[in-house]
């Protein structure tokens, strides 16, 4: 029989080795191996063979021009209060309209929490253990009716946790929203590589394939019909957010109309970093650009400069991955010249030997290749850098313990829900923290940011005293 013609290609690119226990298969397992192969993209792995990991690469990134870009500072730090005001209002009217879908990256491997599954089936509310997906499920829900207009929600999967995740959905019901406004699709993947750019199978049969990084979200939007969706909607302003943050304002009309105002295409939230070493990304300028640098590969002196100022760090605007993009320029991106950089990630990758016999490695063994959604912000016009309070959008859950942990997003909730009570004249005890001596809980579908919490607040009568276990809905 004739060899199929990929495996010709694979052959003419050097990447032959991929099928060297091609004839060993059964049909079905041929079948699959020719299906992942033809999911690569041989041209852009020769490139990113002579450039990433070429031996003279450069290592570490270019730092001339940098500087902190400027951001708009909220009113209480001196921010025009005026602007903020306007924001809000041109946020709601968008909301109104029907032009605001929210959007979660959910296909990372979550291997730090030491999670089996979909990291959006995580619990993590005080009282009723509500998982991720439920919180923000519930947040769109009520936004949704808030503004009186059902809002759509697309949700970011990779191959290994597309299924489970659409099942997850489908068990709850949709946590009460429409399932025809839930819109799940698979992010890209990339092959693991050698440091001399081979493509590593991970067994006989199957080549070690893995997500291409949240960056990828801006070719899957385009590839998996999302971005037509949103065009026939009337859609045009995407809210990007994480799995792993359940403090997030998914749906923010002042972070909207700061976005419509500019005229933005992509925009930002940051808060001030806590400490020099914090592990988020850093909102700089270069070239006239704003630029994402991540904690990595900002260098610890400056990390550490101080602004004499204002005596605060110079580099103090933390990238918490939250950012609303515009869906011409999603498109643009996906499909444009400009497309995302990749960056190399050296890792242990269970592979084969030469015999077909399985390899786990001590040492690294191989590269992976991440696009980050970030890497965006150079090519949008208008960029826009917002300040929020990080008590009001930020309390990721990232490690099992410790920093980032589903102890502390905890804390952070109830801290959260004490503020929206006492702002309301209710009666809470805490420590100097702010954190309640007891668990309680709000529900995203009584109140989920400071003024529908308000709202729903006034309109409750008898207010309940405020107790161990009260929960609201
Ligand atoms: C990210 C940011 C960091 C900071 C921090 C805030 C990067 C490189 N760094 O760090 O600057 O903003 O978040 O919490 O992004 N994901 C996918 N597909 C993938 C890879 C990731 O959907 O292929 C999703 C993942 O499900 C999660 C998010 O992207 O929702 C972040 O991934 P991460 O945990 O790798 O990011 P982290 O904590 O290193």
């Amino acid at each position: 029989m004739a060899k199929p013609l990929l495996i010709q290609e694979f052959e003419r690119a050097g990447q032959g080795h991929v099928f060297s226990f091609y004839n060993e298969l059964a049909p079905e397992a041929q079948k699959t191996l020719l299906d992942e192969a033809a999911e690569i993209d041989l041209a852009e792995i020769d490139r990113l063979t002579r450039t990433l990991l070429a031996k003279d690469a450069a290592t570490g990134i270019d730092l001339t021009g940098l500087a902190p870009a400027p951001y708009e500072r909220r009113p209480e730090n001196g921010g025009y209060a005026r602007a903020w005001h306007d924001a809000k209002t041109a946020g709601e009217a968008a909301l109104r309209a029907g032009r605001v879908a929210a959007f979660t990256v959910a296909g990372g491997q979550g291997t730090r929490l030491g999670y089996d599954g979909p990291k959006g089936t995580f619990p993590v509310t005080p009282i009723k253990q509500k998982t991720l997906f439920q919180v923000f499920a519930e947040k769109v829900r009520a936004a949704g009716v808030r503004y009186g207009k059902p809002i759509h929600w697309f949700i970011m999967t990779s191959n290994m946790n597309h299924a489970a995740t659409e099942a997850f959905f489908k068990e709850h019901n949709y946590f009460g929203l429409a399932s025809s406004h839930v819109h799940f699709f698979r992010q890209g993947r990339m092959p693991a590589v050698t440091p001399e750019g081979k493509i590593l199978l991970e067994t006989k049969g199957t080549i070690a394939m893995s997500p291409d990084g949240h960056g990828g979200s801006l070719r899957a939007l385009d590839r998996s019909g999302a971005l037509d969706l949103m065009e026939k909607e009337g859609i045009d302003i995407l809210s990007y957010f994480q799995v792993d943050n359940p403090l997030v304002r998914g749906i923010d009309p002042t972070f909207i109309g700061w976005h419509v105002l500019r005229g933005s295409e992509m925009s930002s939230k940051m808060v001030a970093k806590a400490y020099a070493g914090e592990k988020v990304g850093h909102f700089c300028t270069q070239n006239g650009k704003n630029v994402v640098i991540e904690y990595s590969d900002l260098p610890k002196d400056y990390q550490e400069q101080i602004d004499p100022a204002t005596g605060a760090l110079r580099y103090i605007a933390g990238s918490i991955a939250i950012h609303i993009l515009d869906t011409k320029f999603i498109r643009r991106m996906a499909r444009g010249d400009n497309s995302l950089p990749f960056h190399r990630a050296d890792k242990k990758i269970p592979t084969v030997d030469a015999a077909g016999n399985p390899v786990k490695p001590e040492k690294t063994n191989g590269v992976k290749f991440e696009m980050f959604v970030f890497d965006a912000l150079p090519f949008a016009g208008n960029p826009v850098v917002i300040e929020t309070r990080r008590e009001d959008d930020f309390s990721p859950v990232k490690n099992a313990e410790g920093l980032d942990s589903p102890k502390t997003c905890r804390d952070d909730q109830l801290r959260q829900f004490a503020r929206w009570f006492k702002a309301n004249g209710a009666a809470i005890a805490t420590d100097e923290t702010g954190l309640p001596p007891f668990a309680v809980e709000v529900s995203p579908l009584f109140g989920y940011d400071e003024d529908s919490f308000a709202d729903a607040w006034a309109r409750l009568t008898p207010k309940p005293s405020i107790n161990a276990g009260l929960y609201l809905e």
